[in-house]
């Protein structure tokens, strides 16, 4: 509901002011409606259009195992995306129309997803460092001011680290084989490293959308407070099982107890959000064409539907 007058919208900023959770029939702003169906169509095409990359892999999974924990995973992903949709579904915009956004390049989805999976190692490297970057953002979107979003992030959350320990035993499993093997982890990694923190967004300094979303509280840490966090626990994490930090810069500053890295590619993630990464065109395409072949399960589901009525 949007509203009409300043009293109301002092009241709408005291309720988030006193950490109150904002729900779908309570009167909230058009710009905070706004920015939430920005913010989580985004988030929920991101997690569909990722599961492309894993899907990559499926057949050529190298064991029964390995290939049951990825077809989970990636399904999982799918349900992330599913609940994402239907969360956003409450501030009134129809599950379409926020597929034609994505599909007409109106909505982003996370950059990191318009990268490819070359070998398997790279599906060590996104189940730890591309879910390890998601659970770290999603973490803090747990206290999230809107109700919904809230509530799915806390659903999400759960499944996802079991996603990030899956990838770091594929990584430490390669790192304990052939030289081979870990030559293919340390590729993934060097390849992973910085797409990874780009995914956090820019600079606080840089990042438009924030003044509004801690207004709101819809984000309760920034872009470079997350990333930071994502850095200290996953340097650690990467030279125990004998990975290299592909930064030359990177280094533990003993007086915060935080690492601190070399400059970040803005360049590469502008390009990357504005369209022109390796696999961009490849996801959409991807997506426009199965989605058009899906048309008759949602005409059936529909039909169906309204027959039990
Ligand atoms: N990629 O002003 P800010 C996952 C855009 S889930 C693309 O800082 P904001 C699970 C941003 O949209 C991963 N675009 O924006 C999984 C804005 O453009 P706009 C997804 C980006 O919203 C794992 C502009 O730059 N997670 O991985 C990116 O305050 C494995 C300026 O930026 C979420 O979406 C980026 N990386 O902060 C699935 C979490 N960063 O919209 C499968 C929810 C920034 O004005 C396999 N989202 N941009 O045209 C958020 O927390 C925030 O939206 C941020 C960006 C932090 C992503």
């Amino acid at each position: 509901m949007s509203l009409t007058s300043n009293a109301t919208l002092e009241t709408f900023q005291e309720r988030i002011d006193q950490g109150e959770y904002i729900e779908p029939k309570d009167v909230f702003p058009d710009e905070y409606r706004k920015h939430l169906i920005r913010q989580m169509s985004q988030h929920a095409h991101s997690e569909v259009i990722g599961m492309q990359p894993e899907g990559n892999w499926i057949t050529r999974a190298p064991s029964l195992r390995a290939k049951q924990i990825l077809l989970a995973k990636i399904q999982d992903e799918g349900g992330h995306g599913l609940y994402l949709y239907s969360a956003a579904e409450t501030l009134g915009i129809s599950r379409s129309e926020m597929i034609n956004q994505l599909q007409t390049g109106k909505a982003k989805y996370s950059s990191i997803f318009n990268y490819p999976t070359l070998n398997w190692a790279d599906i060590g490297a996104i189940g730890w460092l591309v879910d390890g970057a998601a659970i770290v953002n999603q973490v803090s979107l747990q206290r999230t001011s809107y109700g919904p979003y809230s509530r799915a992030m806390v659903r999400i959350c759960k499944e996802e680290s079991f996603h990030q320990r899956q990838g770091y035993e594929i990584m430490t499993k390669m790192m304990r084989g052939t030289n081979e093997q870990q030559k293919m982890a340390q590729d993934a990694m060097n390849r992973w490293w910085w797409p990874s923190l780009m995914m956090f967004g820019p600079h606080d300094s840089n990042s438009p959308n924030s003044g509004n979303a801690f207004k709101w509280k819809i984000k309760r840490e920034s872009n470079d407070v997350l990333r930071q966090k994502f850095i200290d626990k996953t340097i650690p994490q990467a030279l125990l099982i004998g990975l290299t930090i592909p930064d030359k810069d990177y280094k533990l500053n003993e007086k915060t107890g935080h690492y601190e890295i070399g400059k970040i590619n803005w360049e590469e993630f502008n390009n990357v959000i504005n369209g022109n990464g390796p696999c961009n065109k490849q996801r959409i395409n991807h997506h426009i064409k199965y989605h058009n072949e899906g048309a008759w399960v949602r005409e059936a589901a529909l039909a169906y539907s309204k027959k039990q009525k």
